[in-house]
């Protein structure tokens, strides 16, 4: 029988318990536009006691001068207008421009901003605002997470703000060829291991993405192949999955810890391996629990593979199907 995306999405799903992540978001979502900027300042302040993120490099930030420029030559009240335009995703030039950047210059721009925020160049949050029942709210579940289920919203409502800009073809605000590299903050893991694993194209495909080696991961995929990122859709083909790897992958220290190996009839295998995934964004400092879900075609090659966060610790275990 052939192997189809949607079966594949389906392999191990009994394993799985559902995140708190998507239930915070939809708090959040509900808020008002003022409520949701404060509720970002808020939960982003209380993180920076314990954990910040790396300052983006010079690169990274120069893809954002331009409207943070724009932005700080604003009176305050045209500042919050423009954080309320991103936040309730109006369409605007500047809305539109940030709906073009890519999730790490979007990160990028909101850093900067946070920075400028700090230093009392811009207005922290709406002018005049007064913190509401719910952002209390939103707050307290926040807490409830663990930090990279945090970092995980935070990056998240970022992603989503601004003008939606993907029925509109190619950008044609000035974007660098190529994504600004990442600094990896910790030493390449080479020699990978995964209790109960031996799959060459599992091992392969974590070795040669702790290297950025994006184009030997894909070369694991099969041509019609399909990687699915956390709460998205599966991206399909080897191109497309290429063009994802290079924007959002890059610098990711991936520890899986071990797995499990289902052969089935056909010679295509399932695998679920558990383990911890680290962003550039925060280096060491915050750990990801994280799942892989593979299928392995009969000839070996990387039919699909989602990858999921998981709800606590204890699912790192939860391996084996009831
Ligand atoms: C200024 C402030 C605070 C207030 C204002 O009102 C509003 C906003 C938005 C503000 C600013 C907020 C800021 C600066 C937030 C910054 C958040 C950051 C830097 C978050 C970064 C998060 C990174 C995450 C969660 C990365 C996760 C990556 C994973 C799970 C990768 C998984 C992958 C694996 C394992 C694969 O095998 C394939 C690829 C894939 C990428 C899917």
């Amino acid at each position: 029988m052939a192997l189809t995306i949607q079966s594949a999405q389906t392999i191990f799903s009994n394993t799985q318990v559902p995140s708190p992540i998507p239930a915070t978001i939809a708090l959040f979502d509900q808020l008002n536009v003022d409520d949701q900027l404060a509720y970002l300042w808020y939960a982003y302040t209380e993180m920076g006691k314990t954990i910040t993120p790396a300052a983006p490099g010079v690169a990274r930030l120069q893809l954002a001068e331009s409207l943070l420029t724009q932005i700080k030559q604003m009176s305050r009240e045209e500042q919050t207008k423009v954080m309320r335009d991103l936040a309730s995703r109006a369409d605007t030039p500047i809305s539109r421009s940030y709906g073009f950047f890519s999730v790490n210059t979007k990160l990028a721009f909101w850093f900067e901003l946070g920075e400028l925020m700090k230093q009392g160049i811009i207005a922290p949050i709406p002018v005049g605002y007064q913190m509401s029942p719910g952002v209390k709210f939103v707050l307290e579940a926040t807490q409830k997470l663990d930090q990279g289920q945090q970092i995980t919203v935070l990056r998240n409502t970022v992603v989503d703000m601004g003008f939606d800009t993907s029925d509109l073809g190619p950008s044609s605000y000035p974007k660098a060829a190529t994504e600004p590299a990442f600094q990896r903050t910790s030493p390449v893991i080479s020699s990978v291991k995964i209790d109960g694993i031996t799959e060459p194209a599992v091992l392969g495909y974590i070795e040669a993405m702790n290297a950025d080696k994006f184009d030997d991961a894909i070369a694991l995929f099969t041509t019609d192949g399909a990687l699915q990122p956390p709460f998205q859709k599966p991206i399909i083909g080897r191109e497309a999955i290429a063009k994802y790897m290079r924007e959002e992958a890059q610098g990711l220290n991936m520890m899986p810890q071990q797995g499990i190996c289902e052969v089935q009839p056909d010679g295509s295998k399932q695998l679920k391996v558990t383990g911890v995934v680290q962003t550039p964004w925060f280096g060491v400092t915050v750990g990801m629990n994280i799942s892989w879900r593979f299928l392995i075609n009969p000839d070996g090659k990387i039919f699909f593979v989602a990858i999921d966060m998981l709800a606590s610790p204890q699912e790192l275990m939860n391996l084996r199907r009831v």
